[in-house]
């Protein structure tokens, strides 16, 4: 038997920041001057004051704050899906639509509180662009009035602008690093017509770090006026209400940045899946650090380092800028992947990473029916999501599903088997050793134990493996895989679930 812990990776790292004292420090020492009044050219170059902000008291930063009264907003977006336009078109509906209170006026989402003060930054590549673009224009980029997309080649698709975020590399650079070739053989395709998306593969990974840090100069150069930068992947979900209603409650004025963390050595750094905050305070920092230490440092030390966030993290220290854990609600996990466990059941999700057009469209629906019902001051939480994406699929038993269970494993040791594996075999009881042999055998184990939740059995590996937290998994299909059975203990799991609710409040804390 291989027990092999419950996963540690995910980004679950905890730090309690003596937030008074760093606040305090920024607020005296840090702090930018933030201009009281923003020209809004899209208002005929009025000023209007910057969302009415009070003066930051040190402090109130962090404070679960209230959520502001729900008056003038909400109804979706004005553009339903084509599905829906046309059965609308159809039958015109004999009783009008219950209108809630919040309908009032009706507020379209690019024009709900806080949209304004946003700009959503995505970072993709020519090859990924055709398969990946699409789904956001549909989706955050129909609602969000400010956004820009990166690549590895400029031009525009379908309209919108996208810039090459690698067109000001030095000249040294390109010379000295192999993945320039491959720069070079993009913009040979673009010349030519050729098809962008057969560049798929290592070589658009490796490009990728030399994105970063010129891509974020470049959106605050574009509008330096934003209150907050979002950065994200083109595998990356964001929830347009929520991570509105989360900025609501942050303040810009704060050099900030923030994402699901991960570390390199002593290095703390947001993972780029999860999408990553930078406040207009960070920004400036960034900004000015840049202009000095771009060409000279930071491009240098780009060639060593192995990722562009972590690069990323590394030119925002340079310029004093501190780092939050903005875990859970800026995360790495899909639907799929999460794990549904008490700790984050109450947290709203604002983001949601590896996840495909097909993923991204079922979650932004599930959203669009959510801020139907709750207007655009509720946020959903983890357990919504649960109830909508996992809770209908659970079942004692999955074909072809891979659950990710992972906690226990029971594997009949082959005769060539390493001793250490033979020993933990002999260790076993009869019954523990009968969970190998067939789909249902695991089940009523994983059923005897008490912990136990859901399990996966293999046949051709006489395997069975059981898992302590739940997890959704995905179909598989590959060859080998195809007979992994999956099931859940679903009543254990309804009963623990129960337990947990309900949230008495969305929990807001990200920065312990
Ligand atoms: C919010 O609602 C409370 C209670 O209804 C009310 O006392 C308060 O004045 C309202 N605040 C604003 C800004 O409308
Ligand atoms: C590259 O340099 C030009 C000229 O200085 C500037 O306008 C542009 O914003 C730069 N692009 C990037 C991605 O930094
Ligand atoms: C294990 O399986 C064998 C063969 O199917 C059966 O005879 C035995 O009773 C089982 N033992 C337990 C404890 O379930
Ligand atoms: C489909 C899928 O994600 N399968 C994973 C199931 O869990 C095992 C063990 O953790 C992974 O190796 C598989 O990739």
């Amino acid at each position: 038997m291989i027990i092999s812990p419950a996963r540690g990776g995910t980004a679950k790292i905890i730090i309690a920041l003596a937030a008074g004292s760093i606040l305090l420090f920024l607020w005296n020492y840090a702090l930018p001057h933030y201009s009281n009044t923003i020209i809004h050219a899209e208002n005929g170059g009025k000023a209007k004051p910057a969302g009415g902000e009070e003066e930051y008291k040190p402090g109130e930063f962090f404070q679960d704050a209230k959520p502001a009264n729900a008056s003038t907003t909400v109804e979706l977006n004005e553009t339903p899906p084509k599905d829906e336009i046309q059965e609308k078109a159809k039958k015109p509906s004999p009783t009008p639509l219950p209108v809630h209170e919040e309908t009032a006026t009706n507020t379209k989402c690019s024009e709900v509180k806080g949209a304004d003060d946003v700009m959503i930054v995505l970072k993709t590549s020519a090859a990924d662009i055709y398969d990946k673009l699409p789904e956001h224009l549909l989706t955050l980029f129909a609602c969000a009035p400010h956004y820009a997309i990166f690549s590895d080649l400029a031009g525009t698709f379908s309209g919108h602008n996208v810039y090459d975020a690698l067109e000001n590399v030095t000249e040294g650079t390109r010379r000295e690093h192999d993945e320039f070739k491959f720069y070079d053989k993009i913009q040979k395709y673009s010349t030519e017509a050729q098809h962008l998306s057969d560049l798929k593969g290592d070589s658009s990974k490796d490009l990728d770090k030399w994105k970063f840090l010129p891509m974020v100069y470049r959106a605050y150069k574009l509008r330096p006026a934003t209150k907050f930068f979002v950065f994200i992947e083109d595998d990356t979900s964001l929830s347009w209400t929520n991570l509105l209603q989360w900025l609501s409650r942050l303040d810009s004025r704060i050099p900030l940045y923030a994402g699901a963390p991960s570390n390199v050595g002593d290095l703390r750094f947001a993972q780029r899946g999860g999408g990553y905050l930078i406040s207009n305070a960070a920004m400036k920092l960034y900004t000015n650090a840049y202009e000095q230490r771009y060409a000279s440092k930071w491009e240098k030390r780009t060639a060593s380092e192995c990722c562009g966030d972590v690069m990323l993290a590394i030119a925002l220290d340079d310029a004093h800028v501190e780092f939050y854990s903005a875990f859970p609600l800026l995360q790495g996990e899909s639907v799929a992947s999460l794990d549904w466990t008490e700790r984050h059941w109450c947290a709203p999700v604002v983001s949601w990473h590896h996840m495909d057009s097909n993923d991204i469209d079922v979650v932004w629906n599930f959203q669009q029916s959510w801020v139907r019902d709750h207007g655009w001051q509720t946020p959903y939480l983890v357990r919504h999501a649960f109830a909508s994406f996992v809770s209908p699929r659970l079942s004692a038993d999955h074909n072809a599903w891979d659950n990710l269970s992972q906690d226990t494993r029971i594997k009949k040791p082959a005769d060539n088997a390493a001793i250490e594996d033979t020993v933990n075999w002999n260790g076993l009881s009869e019954a523990e050793k009968n969970a190998t042999i067939s789909f249902d055998n695991c089940r009523k184990q994983c059923e005897a134990k008490e912990q136990c939740l859901q399990y996966k059995y293999r046949k051709g590996e006489n395997e069975c493996v059981f898992g302590n937290v739940v997890r959704l998994g995905r179909a598989v299909s590959g060859e080998g895989e195809k007979d992994t059975r999956s099931g859940w203990v679903v009543d254990r799991v309804n009963k623990m679930v129960k337990k947990w609710e309900p949230c008495a409040e969305p929990s807001w804390k990200f920065n312990q």
